[in-house]
């Protein structure tokens, strides 16, 4: 590997199988060292630059002459010497974090089998197990989902886009050929005000305009208010526009908060609207027998439901689902019938060429790390994980709330979204009120930029439409335990001494 280069390895002329070997050992040299490291608690999570200093430490230029396979291996382990180790077991800043090696695996072995997930003609297998997990997912949103439909997109926001798309056809089945001239009248769309901005994103994507993505005022706790979704439908209908989607959220971003499903669906059934729920960051709690209900009672009601693997479940990025109860629409809606690509006289059934489901050509292979994953852990594996991750949450907000002088816990959480300020020696005395929270709102940013600079910690903060700037939490990992949680409130208080 010294003085090799790229065609000294396979599939060049002139390569050995040992060039090969040695070069490819080298890199999964580097990929477990970075997992163990990942795995140390006396690593840093990350080793902060900012971006002007940062690129002068990469050798990131594209050269005339390629490099040698001695030069790849050193950069990728740079690469991964200044990547934030989102797999630590004190990074709680992202939805999705830990690092599952099985699903690792998998990942691996998707990208040397190196396949487009759009035929049956060149993914059989890969087509075969996306039908079997997507079958037996929709099976866990409902009994009566078995004979639905679903496909893997590229993350939760195409998802919910693809469940517009399906609504809109469903409604008017036109659209496809005739395009916008089909409807008469102006189509209206509604979220709550908590919700994914992906849900208003397809309004905007999809000719309605942002103004008629009607977003509905939602509680304290950040659930929509069934009683002014009717209002705000019935105030539309009176001005003669056509409420027709309705994307409610099982697992808010900020919040975590789910949406009453049920007073929502008998309002959609009303007013024969589709029901979107929008399960991105909530679907792992489906299978939880103790944490489904009453947060996702009924989904079974649903038309569509996005929910992503790669979030609760500890699927390695990306894997996002989108199921739909009734079969047919998805192709119906998508389907160009390329016919240098989805030829209709193949010599199998053509119904496995999925590409033709959906609205992108090049599909990646996103099924076969989290099938691998669902072998490992089997649904009882899963239910674990998922109550393992509340019951940490829980213990969370149990040590919050004993050290009122440190912490305020700004709600009851309903996930693993767990919400609070963290109060320096400073404010310890001042009541709470507006005023104080105006001032820790101001320590997020300070604190949060102390973590990244020490590397010990990173933990999320944000402002929302009803309070300053206050830290999200977030335990997704399979990796964090009860001294990690202990760990995060002594850092923070340790780091927030000012
Ligand atoms: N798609 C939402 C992800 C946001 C987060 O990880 O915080």
């Amino acid at each position: 590997v010294a003085n090799a280069k790229y065609n000294d390895i396979i599939p060049y002329e002139g390569a050995t199988e040992k060039t090969t070997h040695e070069f490819l050992q080298k890199i999964v040299d580097i990929l477990v060292d970075y997992i163990k490291a990942q795995n140390n608690r006396n690593e840093k999570i990350l080793d902060f630059h900012h971006p002007e200093d940062m690129i002068k430490l990469l050798d990131l230029k594209v050269p005339q002459q390629g490099v040698s396979l001695q030069q790849l291996v050193h950069d990728c382990a740079t690469t991964l010497k200044y990547q934030v180790k989102t797999g630590h077991p004190h990074f709680f800043n992202q939805l999705s974090s830990g690092l599952d090696l099985i699903s690792m695996a998998g990942e691996w072995l998707t990208a040397t089998a190196n396949t487009n997930m759009f035929t049956y003609e060149i993914a059989p297998v890969f087509i075969l197990m996306e039908t079997v997990v997507m079958t037996h997912m929709r099976e866990i949103v409902g009994k009566n989902w078995r004979k639905g439909d679903s496909i893997l997109a590229p993350g939760g926001s195409i998802s919910n886009l693809y469940a517009f798309l399906a609504a809109r056809h469903k409604m008017f089945p036109n659209y496809k050929e005739k395009g916008i001239a089909t409807i008469q009248g102006q189509l209206v769309m509604y979220t709550s005000d908590q919700s994914h901005y992906s849900v208003k994103s397809c309004a905007s994507v999809c000719g309605l305009g942002t103004d008629n993505c009607v977003m509905v005022p939602s509680d304290e706790s950040g659930k929509m208010i069934p009683a002014e979704l009717e209002r705000l439908v019935v105030e539309r209908k009176n001005r003669g526009h056509i409420p027709f989607f309705v994307a409610c959220t099982s697992g808010t971003t900020v919040l975590g908060a789910f949406d009453p499903i049920n007073d929502i669906a008998d309002i959609c059934k009303k007013y024969g609207m589709w029901l979107h729920v929008d399960a991105a960051w909530g679907g792992g709690l489906l299978l939880s027998k103790k944490y489904r209900h009453p947060r996702m009672s009924g989904v079974e009601r649903a038309d569509s439901v996005t929910w992503n693997p790669h979030k609760l479940m500890g699927a390695l990025l990306q894997c996002s689902t989108i199921h739909f109860k009734e079969d047919g629409l998805l192709m119906s809606c998508n389907q160009m019938a390329a016919d240098y690509l989805f030829m209709q006289d193949k010599l199998y059934d053509i119904r496995y060429d999925t590409g033709d489901k959906v609205i992108q050509c090049g599909r990646h292979n996103d099924i076969f790390k989290l099938w691998l994953q669902w072998r490992a852990k089997g649904d009882e594996g899963f239910e674990e994980l998922i109550d393992r991750l509340m019951e940490l949450s829980e213990y969370l907000v149990k040590r919050i709330k004993e050290q009122p002088d440190k912490f305020y816990l700004i709600m009851e959480p309903e996930m693993v979204n767990v919400c609070f300020w963290y109060i320096p020696k400073r404010l310890r005395k001042e009541p709470h009120g507006p005023a104080r929270e105006a001032k820790l709102g101001e320590m997020c940013p300070r604190l949060k930029a102390k973590m990244m600079e020490e590397g010990t910690l990173m933990t999320g903060y944000q402002p929302d439409d009803r309070r300053p700037n206050f830290f999200r939490n977030i335990i997704s990992s399979a990796a964090v335990t009860e001294k990690d949680v202990d760990f995060l409130l002594s850092e923070m208080d340790r780091l927030g001494q000012d």
